[in-house]
C-alpha cells in the first residue's frame, strides 16, 4: 500500500488542507491519506494554537466524507513537542511493509533542512510537496531547487494549481467578525461558532485608542504578543526572526534597568521588523495605502518601520502610542525620545546576534546612559551613511545633536558603528 501521511497544526483545518490531501492522493497514487494534527509543533512552542481536542475535532469533521482519509490522534496524545522524525518511525513501525510519504506545502518544504533529523525522515519517507503562493515568490518547484541533492531524490512535486488561503487569514477573519463561509468545510464552521473558537477580543475592529495603562488585561496582553511574534514568523526568514528574537531578549533587559513596562517592549520587539523583509514596491505601495508622512521616503528602508506602526492597528487592534511611536522612530530615532523609544532602539543595535566592530562597547554604555549609548549609536549609523553617499534622515541628525554633549564626553575609544541598524 502506497499511505500518505498528512502533518500539520489545523489550526483551523481548510479547504487548502483538503484539496491538498485529495490532490496530493491523486497524483502520488496513494491508497490512503492519515491526517495527524499535530500536538506540540517544534516550529510553534510558545505560540498559542487551539486546544488540541478542538483541533482533532475540526479534522475529524473536515476528513469525514472521503473513506480514504483516516486521522490518527498519535502527536496529539504525547506531552512533548511532536518532532516529524518520531511520527514517521512510529508509522514504519504500524506498516512496516508499505510505502510511505509525506505531505507538506512549499512553505514548509523550503523549511525542511531544518527539521530535526531531516535526512533520517528521508530515509523513511518520501515527501509530496505541494505549490503554496506567496511565500518569498518562490514555487515548489523553485523550492525543490534549493535543497540539497541528496534532498530532492526523495521529494515529488505534485502538481497543484495554488491556494491563497491559510490558517491565519481564517482566524483574522474571525476576529474581525467576518465570513469564513467555504474557506472550511460547514461542519468545521459550525464547530468554530459553537465552540467559540478564535474569537480574541482584541479586536481588528477595536476603535477606541488604546492608551498607555490601558485596560487590556494580562490575558490579552498575552494574546497580543502571541498574535504579533506569529506574523513577525510568518513574514520574516528564520535568520531576521532570530534577530527579532534577539531585540526581544535585550529590551525585556534594557526595560528592567530603565524601569519600562516589560509586557509593552516585548511587544513593540516583535512589531518592530514585520515589514523589513518586503520588496521596495510593496513597502512603497504600502507606505502610499497607510499614509505614512514624507520624511520617512528619504530612504525605502526606513520604511518598515512606520508600517509596521500602522498595521498594529490594522492588524492586531493594537493603537498604543507609546509602542507605535517607539515601532515607527526605531531605525531613524527622533528628538525628544522618550525612554520607551530609546530602549527599543538600542535594543535592535544591541541584541546578542549583531556583531558590527564595536558592538561590545555600545553594549556596555547601554547600561550606563541610554544617550550615551545611543549617540554613539547614531553617529556610527551617520559615519556610515556618509562613507556609502546616502541620505540620512533629519530625524538621526536631530538625535544625535541633542546628545551631542555626552557624545564629545565618550572617551576616544568609544564605539563606531559600522552599520545602520534595522
Ligand atoms: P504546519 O504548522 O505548517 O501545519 O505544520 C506542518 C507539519 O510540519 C506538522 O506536522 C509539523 O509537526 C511539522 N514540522 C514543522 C516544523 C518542524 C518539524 C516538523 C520537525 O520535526 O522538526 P499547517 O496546519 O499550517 O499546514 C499543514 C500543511 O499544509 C503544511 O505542510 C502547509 O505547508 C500546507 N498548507 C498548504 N499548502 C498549500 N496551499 C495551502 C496550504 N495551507 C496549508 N493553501
Amino acid at each position: 500500500m502506497r499511505i500518505g501521511l498528512f502533518g500539520g497544526t489545523f489550526d483551523p483545518i481548510h479547504v487548502g488542507h483538503l484539496v491538498l490531501a485529495t490532490v496530493a492522493m491523486e497524483e502520488g497514487k496513494l491508497d490512503r491519506v492519515i491526517f495527524m494534527p499535530a500536538g506540540l509543533p517544534p516550529h510553534k512552542v510558545g505560540k498559542h494554537i487551539a486546544a488540541p481536542q478542538h483541533r482533532l475535532n475540526m479534522v475529524k469533521l473536515a476528513a469525514g466524507r472521503e473513506p480514504r482519509f483516516q486521522v490518527s490522534d498519535w502527536e496529539l496524545s504525547k506531552e512533548e513537542v511532536s518532532y516529524t522524525i518520531d511520527t514517521v518511525k512510529w508509522m514504519r513501525k504500524q506498516y512496516p511493509q508499505d510505502e510511505l510519504f509525506f505531505i507538506i506545502g512549499a512553505d514548509m518544504l523550503a523549511d525542511f533542512p531544518t527539521w530535526h533529523a531531516a535526512n533520517e525522515i528521508l530515509q523513511i519517507v518520501t515527501l509530496l510537496a505541494v505549490p503554496r503562493p506567496g511565500f518569498g515568490e518562490l514555487n515548489a518547484q523553485q523550492v525543490w531547487e534549493q535543497l540539497p541533492e541528496h534532498f530532492r531524490r526523495r521529494v515529488q512535486i505534485v502538481d497543484m494549481p495554488e491556494m491563497e488561503i491559510a490558517s491565519t487569514w481564517i482566524r483574522s477573519r474571525i476576529q474581525s467578525g467576518k465570513s469564513i463561509h467555504y474557506l472550511v468545510p460547514l461542519q468545521v464552521e459550525d464547530y468554530i461558532i459553537q465552540h467559540h473558537l478564535y474569537e480574541y477580543r482584541l479586536g481588528i475592529e477595536q476603535t477606541v485608542p488604546v492608551a498607555a495603562n490601558d485596560v487590556l488585561d494580562q490575558s490579552r496582553w498575552i494574546v497580543c504578543e502571541q498574535q504579533i511574534r506569529e506574523y513577525a514568523m510568518e513574514q520574516l526568514s528564520p535568520y531576521r526572526f532570530r534577530h527579532v528574537e534577539g531585540v526581544v531578549q535585550s529590551a525585556v533587559e534594557l526595560a528592567k534597568k530603565y524601569g519600562v513596562d516589560e509586557r509593552k517592549i516585548r511587544v513593540a520587539a516583535w512589531l518592530h521588523d514585520v515589514a523589513r523583509e518586503w520588496e521596495p514596491e510593496r513597502l512603497l505601495a504600502e507606505a502610499d495605502r497607510l499614509g505614512i508622512e514624507q520624511i520617512f521616503y528619504i530612504a525605502v528602508d526606513l520604511l518598515h518601520g512606520p508600517i509596521a506602526a500602522k498595521l498594529a492597528g490594522e492588524k492586531f487592534g493594537l493603537f498604543d502610542p507609546e509602542i507605535t511611536q517607539a515601532v515607527k522612530y526605531h531605525t531613524c530615532g527622533r528628538a525628544a525620545m522618550t525612554v520607551f523609544e530609546k530602549v527599543l532602539c538600542l535594543a535592535d543595535a544591541i541584541e546578542p546576534s549583531r556583531v558590527y566592530p564595536g558592538v561590545d562597547q555600545v553594549r556596555r554604555l547601554a547600561f550606563n546612559s541610554l544617550e550615551k549609548a545611543l549617540a554613539v549609536q547614531f553617529d556610527g549609523t551617520i559615519a556610515y551613511l556618509l562613507q556609502r553617499n546616502k541620505p540620512i534622515c533629519v530625524n538621526t541628525l536631530l538625535a544625535r545633536n541633542e546628545w551631542w554633549q555626552e557624545v564629545a564626553e565618550t572617551p576616544a575609544d568609544g564605539a563606531r558603528t559600522n552599520g545602520n541598524n534595522s
